[in-house]
């Protein structure tokens, strides 16, 4: 069997800087680092992220980007110039640190799951020939994540903008609470090149926050079910945890988006060897 790889999501250190959040991941062991910042002082550290690629050997997976796609385009999303120019922006980033995914999210806030439109009947559709073309241009493939946007949604957009250069980030815990992890993979498919992996409890009915990002292992996820679906759809990717590290996730406050409240460093780390430990048991024994 192949040698499962394993990486880490950079926002679980958001209190550090980017490359030292790198580093301390590479310590640990990882294969793979997905670079995540709400802002863009990554221009600075360009240089730098290299030279830590270069002399670790961890290699980067993903640039997932704070923002939805939708986030770029205007209310009416008349404005597709400055869509495209955002996502050109991110692409020229992915090519300059040699990482192959761009992780966005499609749409958060506004989608109506209880009555999703087509893709193509949004007017970001328009976007996607030419941001389409320059990451086919760059080599680098868009992934759009699930979140309150389901997979079904995703893999029909996939379909209609039809490249090589797009597919999937399945996140294991949004689909634990916006439709189901089984149904999602399955959903997903071939077009699953990339996971956000971590636990939660479902969705609160009290109004509390749900989107825990616990590590795997912390919340309720069944994690062997879960590789069960993964074998299914014949996997090969890498599996990545997207963790919070705030008290606040552990305590299920509504405010954990604040990244704020931090574990301590170390505490932080263990709950990554927590969640690798689980993940391999999880592969062992499904
Ligand atoms: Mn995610």
């Amino acid at each position: 069997m192949q040698e499962k790889k394993f990486s880490v999501n950079t926002g679980l250190y958001y209190d550090i800087s980017l490359p030292d959040a790198v580093r301390r991941i590479a310590a640990l062991g990882f294969d793979y680092v997905e670079l995540y910042r709400h802002s863009w002082e990554i221009d600075d550290v360009t240089r730098e992220l290299k030279e830590i690629f270069r002399h670790t050997g961890i290699k980067p997976l993903a640039w997932h980007d704070h923002h939805e796609l939708i986030f770029w385009a205007e209310d009416d999303c008349r404005d597709i110039y400055f869509v495209v120019k955002q996502v050109k922006q991110r692409l020229d980033f992915c090519r300059e640190l040699g990482v192959k995914y761009l992780t966005l999210h499609y749409d958060f806030e506004a989608y109506d799951a209880a009555s999703p439109v087509s893709p193509d009947e949004h007017p970001v559709f328009k976007a996607f020939p030419e941001i389409i073309e320059y990451a086919e241009n760059s080599g680098i493939i868009i992934l759009f994540e699930n979140g309150s946007v389901q997979t079904k949604f995703i893999r029909r957009l996939c379909e209609l903008v039809d490249s090589p250069n797009i597919g999937m980030c399945v996140d294991i815990g949004h689909a634990n609470l916006f439709e189901d992890v089984e149904t999602a993979l399955a959903t997903a498919g071939s077009l699953t090149k990339c996971l956000h992996m971590s636990d939660n409890f479902g969705m609160r009915r009290d109004g509390g926050f749900s989107d825990l990002h616990l590590a795997p292992g912390e919340g309720g996820i069944d994690w062997r079910k879960c590789m069960l679906a993964l074998k299914n759809i014949n996997y090969q990717g890498v599996f990545n945890f997207e963790l919070n590290g705030s008290r606040y996730a552990r305590e299920g406050v509504a405010d954990i988006k604040g990244w704020g409240n931090f574990l301590p460093l170390k505490e932080r780390d263990k709950l990554l060897r927590l969640a690798r430990g689980h993940i391999k048991k999880a592969l062992r024994t499904s």
